[in-house]
């Protein structure tokens, strides 16, 4: 079957390259200073890659949603994401992703045009949006109330901002839907441009935090932000940017400038921004801080963050699972989740919660997390807890695709295959049991695997398998 997943990437890999084609992204496209290097979306990915740059200068970028898999693979692998990062089941796309107006003085106006793109996989229904500001003046014509729009289609509405005093003004728009729990926010400045010949810096512009492991101290890098030139300047907000303008700077990367916001820069003066980065997960993770300010064609330039995340070793996790399988372009995923609660649901461990909160809550070390998402064959995928809390689970195995997600729908030459799944216990370090290998015939059977107690450290193998009907449950993130 066609994965559902995989068509609302598509359409997320069209905006994508469309900031690709010209340069970088759109964050980044903002500053006269241009793409930072080694940025995802910027130089390197074109320069680095020929045949990526001529097989997307070749072809139109619309058309390019249908036809080309590896092009997928490849932005991700040189942007540095992994199959994790990448959305499944879509995400909404604003454009712009944050405004950015000059201000027009006392009782002026000015308007901007925001468009939502529904890059979903689900109808999605928009509630309301609304204005948040410490500033009046900001109202929205046409703003959506309860309007429905398909997956590919968008929804449109007016920022209006009639200027109260002389004064620079921060907001941000909420658009609130049924597709997440959060808004979506569009953070509005409105600025007044510097004069003279002014000029703004970061350095550096890229924050490596490298290894850290889940459950250690938190690592803080810092940049400073500089007044280059011969005029005073307004740091007005650090906002957290979007790669390839779609996929959110995670909450695993927190920052504190030194100065409170907005920032005043004299002549020659710096301010210092300290970045925290938390590993939650396990896995390779990457942000953008974009600095905006006053500073005309550099109003937005961007910091670069990176880090990996790995999990404490093997000897210090209660529980690490392990899932393995033998066919190419295949998706096979891993569930872990209380015996009381249910597969797919926001207390399973799975792709789309990766790290559910179980037990004490905001404590991490009692909680599972699934290190990774293979969606093309083979694994592994690993389950680890750091501290399980008592309890009965179960370990489950679904086939969610049995030609791959990212071979499906690209090449109608990918056969459908079964798989043989096989599963690693260790408890305390120790590999206490391995199960299978498990034939999985196609799409959605399902291996109820082994029941585990704890602290017993009791295994009972269960050694069911069924199809099941995936639309019959309620999905955590409900977007099938
Ligand atoms: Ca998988
Ligand atoms: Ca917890």
């Amino acid at each position: 079957m066609v994965s559902h997943r995989l068509v609302a990437a598509w359409g997320l890999l069209a905006v994508a390259l469309a900031m690709v084609l010209a340069g970088c992204s759109d964050e980044q496209r903002t500053g006269d200073s241009g793409c930072t290097p080694g940025s995802p979306g910027c130089p390197d990915l074109v320069e680095d890659d020929a045949r990526l740059r001529r097989d997307l200068e070749e072809e139109d970028t619309g058309d390019l949603v249908a036809t080309d898999a590896e092009d997928l693979r490849d932005l991700a692998e040189i942007g540095d994401l992994e199959d994790a990062d990448l959305p499944r089941g879509g995400s909404l796309v604003p454009d712009p992703a944050s405004l950015y107006l000059i201000h027009p003085g006392p009782a002026g106006v000015v308007e901007q045009v925001i468009l939502v793109h529904n890059q979903t996989d689900r109808e999605v229904l928009f509630q309301s949006a609304e204005v948040l500001s410490a500033t009046t003046g900001f109202t929205l014509r046409d703003a959506p109330l309860n309007a429905v729009r398909q997956p590919g289609q968008s929804i449109g509405f007016t920022l209006r901002f009639q200027a109260p005093d002389d004064l620079d003004a921060l907001a941000e728009v909420a658009l609130h839907h049924d597709f997440e729990d959060q808004p979506l926010i569009i953070p509005v400045t409105v600025a007044h441009k510097a004069t003279g010949n002014a000029c703004i810096g970061v350095n550096p512009t890229s924050l490596n935090f490298g290894t850290v492991v889940r459950g250690e101290p938190s690592v803080s890098r810092s940049f400073t932000i500089s007044n280059c030139g011969d005029a005073p300047i307004s740091v007005l907000r650090l906002d957290r940017g979007r790669i390839f303008g779609f996929l959110s700077t995670p909450d695993s990367f927190q920052w504190t400038p030194s100065l409170p916001l907005p920032i005043a820069l004299s002549v020659g003066q710096t301010a210092t921004v300290e970045v925290v980065y938390t590993a939650g997960r396990a896995g390779s993770e990457s942000g953008i801080i974009n600095v905006i300010s006053n500073v005309e064609g550099s109003q937005s330039i961007s910091v670069n963050l990176s880090a990996r995340a790995e999990p404490p070793p093997l000897s210090e996790l209660d529980l690490h699972l392990v899932l393995t399988w033998d066919a190419n372009h295949s998706d096979v995923d891993f569930h872990f989740y209380p015996q009381s609660s249910e597969i797919f649901s926001c207390d399973d461990c799975y792709f789309a919660n990766m790290t559910p909160d179980w037990g004490t809550q905001g404590d991490i070390l009692d909680d599972p997390f699934l290190d990774y998402d293979n969606v093309t064959g083979y694994g592994p995928e690993n389950i680890n807890v750091d501290e399980l809390g008592d309890g009965s689970y179960l370990i489950a195995v679904h086939y969610y695709s049995d030609v791959g997600s990212d071979g499906g729908s690209s090449d109608p030459g990918v056969s459908p295959t079964a798989a043989n799944a096989t599963v690693q216990v260790y408890l305390g370090g120790v590999l206490t049991s391995t199960y299978g290998p498990q034939l999985l015939d196609s799409t959605d059977y399902t291996w109820f695997v082994a029941r585990l107690d704890w602290p017993a450290g009791t295994l009972t193998d269960l050694g069911t398998v069924t199809r099941i009907n995936r639309s019959d449950y309620t999905w955590c993130r409900d977007f099938f």
